[in-house]
């Protein structure tokens, strides 16, 4: 399988993040990718290319002008404010939630990052921009040599895109990858388009953005939502809205949900992707649904990830895959990489 992988992800290097009322290191940091990619090379899995740079235009499909505006030179404005900013991340502390307005972009920058965003575990930093975009480009390009033939491909990339939605970035993501990716096989003439969360963390953003659509099916399974990240979605009753009512499945699991269950549902999931005759899927690959992951709580092992591999490989379905979360950083490489092993191994 070959994977789209550029080292701009190092940009994007966050030092803290809120927890428990203090700044903590960062969990989502560069050298989980250093890992992948090392273990990628290690077994030979197949070629390692950089990716093609596509304009904004396939970027704006899936968000909102305003926010890829603000994105694009927040970093900017915030070194602006105080030279001695070049040095911090920029964090949010203050949200327009129920009866605030979102409409108006106030002139503070302070105001416009709460506006932008949902959590204060998520820095903006330097590169976060340039590493966001260059990984969004990772997934457009996995998305091309699956559109030319190719079975599958791997979008090796960081910041992580699930969390993010139309308009707001959070949960350490600010371009939707597996969103893009989704929306462009669309574009590029897939009638329908699977996608297939199987990160830790319910992919609240991707599941917002095709809310209302019929053409692309959102399956997740996750950790339940009443105790796990991100807490205000990602429950069972969500089935999409409108056009797309139906097309939208959350399987959430219990906090110590071990492989045998976790297995059957996803067996669930896919038969309920096959029942969708999608002509593309798009696996947001998280491996935080390891034993070992710091912030997670299922108890998948790492022989675990071939089986995964395989049982997605038995979809038989066109496959982009885009690395989401993972935090147990000595083992994200062989999880990752057990899954798409698994996975050329059954793919036929
Ligand atoms: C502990 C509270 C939870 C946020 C967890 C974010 C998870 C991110 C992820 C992604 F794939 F996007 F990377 N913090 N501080 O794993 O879902
Ligand atoms: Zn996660």
């Amino acid at each position: 399988m070959r994977t789209i992988y550029n080292d701009r992800h190092a940009l994007h290097h966050g030092k803290v993040e809120m927890f428990r009322g203090e700044l903590m290191p960062c969990f989502e940091i560069p050298a989980r990718v250093d890992h992948v990619l090392r273990e990628l090379k290690a077994r030979g899995l197949g070629a390692i290319d950089a990716p093609a740079a596509f304009d904004d235009a396939a970027i704006a499909r899936v968000h909102a002008p305003r926010y890829l505006d603000f994105l694009s030179k927040a970093w900017d404005e915030w070194v602006a404010i105080d030279p001695a900013n070049a040095g911090r991340d920029a964090l949010p502390s203050y949200w327009p939630i129920r009866t605030f307005r979102s409409d108006v972009l106030p002139a503070s920058f302070a105001a416009r990052l709460g506006l932008f965003s949902y959590d204060a575990g998520s820095p903006l930093t330097s590169g976060t921009w340039t590493a966001a975009r260059a990984g969004a480009d990772c997934a457009l390009t996995a998305v091309q040599h699956v559109l030319a033939g190719e079975r599958a491909a791997f979008a090796l990339t960081r910041p992580p895109g699930h969390h993010a939605g139309v308009d707001f970035f959070g949960g350490y993501c600010f371009l939707n990858n597996a969103a893009i990716a989704a929306q462009a096989l669309r574009d590029a003439g897939v009638e329908r388009v699977a996608v297939l969360d199987i990160d830790y963390h319910h992919g609240n953003g991707t599941q917002a953005i095709f809310y209302e659509r019929a053409d692309v099916q959102f399956t997740s399974l996750h950790g339940d939502p009443h105790t796990e990240y991100p807490h205000y979605l990602g429950y069972a009753d969500e089935r999409g809205a409108g056009a797309g009512a139906g097309f939208n499945r959350n399987l959430p699991l219990a906090r110590g949900t071990g492989f045998a269950a976790w297995r059957e549902a996803l067996a669930s999931a896919l038969r309920g992707i096959a029942d969708f005759r999608p002509g593309a899927m798009v696996v947001s690959l998280g491996l935080d649904t390891f034993e070992g992951d710091p912030i997670a709580g299922f108890t998948l092992a790492t022989p675990d990830y071939l089986h995964i591999g395989e049982d997605l490989a038995r979809a038989g379905l066109p496959t982009v895959f885009v690395f989401e979360g993972g935090y147990a950083v000595a083992e994200v490489g062989t999880n990752a990489v057990n899954v798409l092993d698994g996975f050329m191994q059954h793919a036929g």
